[in-house]
C-alpha cells in the first residue's frame, strides 16, 4: 500500500478574517486567499486547513454556522470558494473545510424551527428544568457560564458546550445526523480536500451522565460520518483535546490523524489552566512530544493555531526571534506527522501587543475578561494575561510587509495589527535567505524528498536535558539526527555515544556536524560548529 499524500505533505491554517483583505472592508476573505496562493505554493505546503467561512453571524468567529451551503458575505461567495479550490489544485494545495457539527449557530434555521417548536426541535438538546427551575445539571460551557439555557417560550433548557448562541447538536437524533451527511457529500462533491473536524471528541456526549468528552457513541457517529469520505482521498482530521495515547487509535480507525494538544496542556497550570502558563519546561514538553511519536496513529505536529498564542512567543527566544523560530520549525517537521503552520508562523510572527480592552475581539476573552473583574483582577493584569494567552493574539491580521496596516487591507482592520508589523512581515523575511519562511520552506521540501522524514523510526534522546531537543530518524540504516538549541543561551551538548560522526549535512551550505564529541552551539556563539552560529545545528550522520 502507498502511503497517503499527507504523510509527504505540509498543511498549513489560513484564519480567513486575518489573511488578506481584497476589497478594502477590513476583513480578509476567499478573494484574498486566492490572491496570495502563490506565497503558499512558494512556502511548499501541500494543503491549507481553512478555518470557517460559511455564513455565520459570527458570535464565535465563524465556528457558529447558521448555514453550511453558503458562504459568508463579508467572506465572498460559492464562486469564489470554487475559485479558491480550482486555483489551489493548479499549485498541488487542497482546501480542507473546518467543520463544526457539534453545534451550530442559534440563527441556524434549525434552530429557529426549534425554538418555533417545529420539527427540528430534536436536532437539538432540550431537557426540563431542575425542580427549582434552574438549568437540569451543573454543566458549565468552555467560554464560561452555564452550559444550558433557558428557551422562555417553551420553559426548557437548551444544552451548549460553547457561547449560548452556539446550540449542540443533537446526535442521538438519526435524522439530524442524516442532515449533517448530506452536507459533507455536498462538499466533498465541490471537489475539497477534507475536512478538520472541530471538537469532534465533543459528538458522543451524555449530558444527563454529564459527559462530554469521550462520550458512549462517539465512535459509532465518527465510522457514520466517515462513510462521507470512504473511497475518496481525502484528508481527515480529528480536533480532539480530550484523546489521550490510549484511546487515539480508536479515532484513527476512521480518521486520518488526531489534532491533539497534550504538549500545549503540558505547558498549563494543571488546575488553573491556560491563563497560568507554568515555566517553560522543555523535559515535560518533550516528554510528552516523544510520547506521542510512538503513538501507533499517524500524528499531526504542531506549535499553533487561532486558538493558541504564537508558536515563537510560546515556545521560541525573545532575544532571538528568528533563530528560534528556524529551531522551532525545524524540530517539529522533522518529527513523524503531519506539520500544520499557522498563518504569519512562516515569518515568525509574535504575539500581539493590545494596550487596551477595546482591541479585543475573542468572545471567550471578553467574557473571562467579565468574570476576572468581577474577583478583583486589574485591568493591565488582565490584558498582559490576554496578550500571552488569549486567542486574540494570534489572530491579528497577516503582516505582508512594511506598508500600512501590514499590506492586509487597503481600510481599516477589523482587528488591529501584531506586534512589530514594520520589523516582522513576509516581505522582509522572505528577503532574508537566514530567515523564517527560508527554512519552512525547505523543510517542507525535505519532507517530500526524503523518506526517512516520513517513515523513519522515532527515538527522543536526551529528554532530561532542559535547552536541546533532540532525537533520531532511523530508516533502512540511515540515521538522520535532529539537534536544536531552544535556550536563549549557548549550551555545549554531550550526544548520546552511539551517534557518530556526520556525513551529510541536512541542509544544503551548512557543514556536518561531529557528534561523536561534545559540541557548543547556540544564539551567537561563535564556538559553534555550523558555519551558521545564528541557528539549530542539524546532522544527518551514518552508523
Ligand atoms: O476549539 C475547541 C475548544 O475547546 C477551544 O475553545 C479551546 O477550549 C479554547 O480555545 C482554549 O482556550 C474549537 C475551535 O478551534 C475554536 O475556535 C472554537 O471556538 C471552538 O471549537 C468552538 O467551535
Ligand atoms: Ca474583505
Amino acid at each position: 500500500m502507498t502511503a497517503p499524500w499527507w504523510h509527504g505533505a505540509t498543511g498549513y491554517q489560513v484564519y480567513p478574517r486575518s489573511f488578506c483583505d481584497s476589497n478594502g472592508d477590513g476583513i480578509g476573505d476567499i478573494p484574498g486567499i486566492t490572491s496570495r496562493l502563490d506565497h503558499l505554493a512558494a512556502l511548499g505546503v501541500g494543503f491549507v486547513w481553512l478555518s470557517p467561512v460559511y455564513a455565520s453571524p459570527m458570535a464565535d468567529m465563524g465556528y457558529d454556522i447558521s448555514d453550511y451551503r453558503a458562504i459568508a458575505p463579508e467572506f465572498g461567495t460559492l464562486d469564489d470558494f470554487d475559485h479558491l479550490v480550482a486555483e489551489a489544485a493548479r499549485r498541488d494545495i487542497r482546501i480542507v473545510m473546518d467543520l463544526v457539527v457539534n453545534h451550530t449557530s442559534d440563527d441556524h434555521a434549525w434552530f429557529h424551527n426549534a425554538l418555533a417548536g417545529g420539527d427540528r426541535r430534536d436536532f437539538y438538546i432540550w431537557r426540563d428544568p431542575a425542580p427549582d427551575g434552574g438549568p437540569p445539571n451543573a454543566m458549565q460551557s468552555v467560554f464560561g457560564g452555564p452550559a444550558w439555557t433557558r428557551d422562555p417560550a417553551s420553559g426548557q433548557y437548551y444544552f451548549h458546550q460553547f457561547t449560548a448562541q452556539q446550540p449542540d447538536l443533537n446526535w442521538d437524533n438519526p435524522a439530524m445526523r442524516a442532515e449533517i451527511t448530506d452536507m459533507m457529500t455536498w462538499w466533498l462533491d465541490r471537489g475539497i480536500g477534507g475536512f478538520r473536524l472541530d471538537v469532534i471528541d465533543l459528538i458522543g456526549k451524555d449530558v444527563d451522565r454529564g459527559i462530554t468528552t469521550d462520550g458512549p457513541d462517539l465512535h459509532r457517529h465518527i465510522a457514520e460520518i466517515a462513510q462521507t469520505w470512504a473511497g475518496r482521498d481525502v484528508l481527515t482530521v480529528g480536533e480532539a483535546w480530550s484523546v489521550t495515547p490510549e484511546t487515539a487509535p480508536l479515532y484513527c480507525e476512521n480518521l486520518s490523524m488526531v489534532f491533539q494538544f497534550a504538549h500545549v496542556i503540558a505547558g498549563w497550570h494543571p488546575e488553573h489552566g491556560k491563563w497560568h502558563p507554568l515555566p517553560r519546561d522543555w523535559p515535560a514538553l518533550k516528554r510528552v512530544l516523544f510520547e506521542w511519536q510512538a503513538s501507533d496513529c499517524w500524528n499531526s505536529l504542531f506549535w499553533g493555531n487561532h486558538d493558541l498564542p504564537r508558536a515563537v512567543s510560546a515556545y521560541g527566544s525573545r532575544r532571538h526571534r528568528v533563530a528560534s523560530a528556524r529551531a522551532l520549525a525545524t524540530v517539529l517537521h522533522l518529527m513523524r506527522g503531519t506539520p500544520f503552520i499557522y498563518q504569519g508562523e512562516e515569518v515568525g510572527m509574535k504575539n500581539a501587543a493590545f494596550s487596551d480592552l477595546g482591541q479585543f475581539r475573542d468572545v471567550e476573552t471578553l467574557n473571562l475578561h467579565r468574570i476576572r473583574m468581577a474577583a478583583g483582577e486589574d485591568e493591565a493584569t488582565f490584558i498582559a494575561g490576554a496578550n500571552a494567552n488569549g486567542r486574540d493574539t494570534s489572530r491579528t491580521p497577516v503582516h505582508w510587509d512594511a506598508g500600512p496596516s501590514g499590506g492586509f487591507t487597503t481600510g481599516t482592520p477589523w482587528i488591529t495589527l501584531g506586534a512589530d508589523p514594520a520589523e516582522v512581515n513576509v516581505a522582509a523575511d522572505r528577503a532574508d535567505p537566514m530567515g523564517v519562511f527560508a527554512r519552512y520552506s525547505t523543510l517542507t521540501r525535505l519532507r517530500r524528498k526524503h523518506a526517512i522524514i516520513r517513515e523513519g523510526d522515532f527515538t527522543g534522546l536526551s529528554v532530561d536535558d532542559r535547552q536541546v531537543m533532540a532525537y533520531t530518524r532511523t530508516l533502512r540504516g540511515q540515521v538522520l539526527a535532529v539537534v536544536a538549541n531552544l535556550s536563549d543561551d549557548p549550551v555545549t551538548y554531550d550526544p548520546p555515544a552511539d551517534l557518530h560522526a556526520a556525513t551529510h549535512p541536512l541542509f544544503d551550505g551548512e557543514a556536518p556536524v561531529d557528534l561523536s564529541r561534545p559540541s557548543r552551539s547556540g544564539h551567537g556563539s561563535p564556538s559553534f560548529s555550523c558555519p551558521v552560529p545564528d541557528t539549530s545545528p542539524m546532522a544527518d550522520v551514518q552508523l
